[in-house]
């Protein structure tokens, strides 16, 4: 048995990455696969349960810098075991992943490549899912109330996303209008393909 896909689904807030990441997940285990699903970030180890506080609470005061390598670290915290997984021909989705950490804090200003060198060997994705919302406010019910949860915020946000359309293995689907099922409609053929890859040793950022 070869290794498991390493499978990302990104994009902004309200854009049904949740939803999106647990209809693949029974789709593929109604196929009889072994899969996983891990959300970034993960709020309930130590770091992530910082890293809620800070978003939760908008009193709870942390440079820039320091949020965003406490998203990296959270990252770094559930590397080995996704490896571990993925050599025991386990699936593994992702519902946000270093995308989201680069984009969010480059949207603050902080430059790019300083926003991914945490995040240099980590895992790279064998497919990276972008659902992206043309118009956030339209289509989609209201924000709630954490930090980045806002509307002018996420077009910044966006426009970082936008850098990375060019990635490798990167599909942008445009969700606007789109039911849950004609979004999962066309999220499932990217996956068979990468399903049906003989896939090597898993890539590194
Ligand atoms: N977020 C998420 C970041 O700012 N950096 C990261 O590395 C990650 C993974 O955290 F606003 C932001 C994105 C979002 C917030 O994410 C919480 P969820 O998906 O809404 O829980
Ligand atoms: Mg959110």
């Amino acid at each position: 048995m070869g290794r498991g896909a390493l499978i990302l689904v990104e994009g902004l807030d309200r854009a049904g990455k949740t939803t999106q990441t647990s209809e693949l997940v029974t789709r593929l285990r109604n196929e009889g696969l072994n899969v996983e699903l891990i959300k970034f970030p993960d709020r309930t180890t130590p770091i992530g349960k910082l890293i809620n506080s800070y978003l939760v609470d908008k009193s709870f005061e942390l440079s820039d810098e320091s949020a965003h390598l406490l998203f990296s670290a959270n990252r770094w915290e559930l590397s080995r075991g996704i490896k571990e997984k993925l050599h025991n021909g386990t699936i593994v989705v992702l519902d946000r992943y270093v995308y989201s950490g680069v984009a969010y804090t480059a949207a603050k200003g902080l430059d790019a490549q300083w926003c991914l060198n945490p995040d240099i060997g980590l895992p790279r994705p064998d497919l990276t899912i972008f659902l992206n919302l043309n118009d956030s406010q339209s289509s989609r019910g209201g924000f709630g109330d954490e930090r980045y949860e806002v509307t002018e915020f996420q077009q910044q946000v966006k426009l970082q996303f936008e850098k990375f359309f060019n990635e490798p293995n990167w599909n942008t689907l445009v969700v606007d209008g789109k039911n849950i099922q004609d979004v999962a409609e066309e999220v499932w053929p990217l996956v068979q393909e990468v399903l049906s890859k003989d896939l090597k040793q898993v890539e590194l950022f």
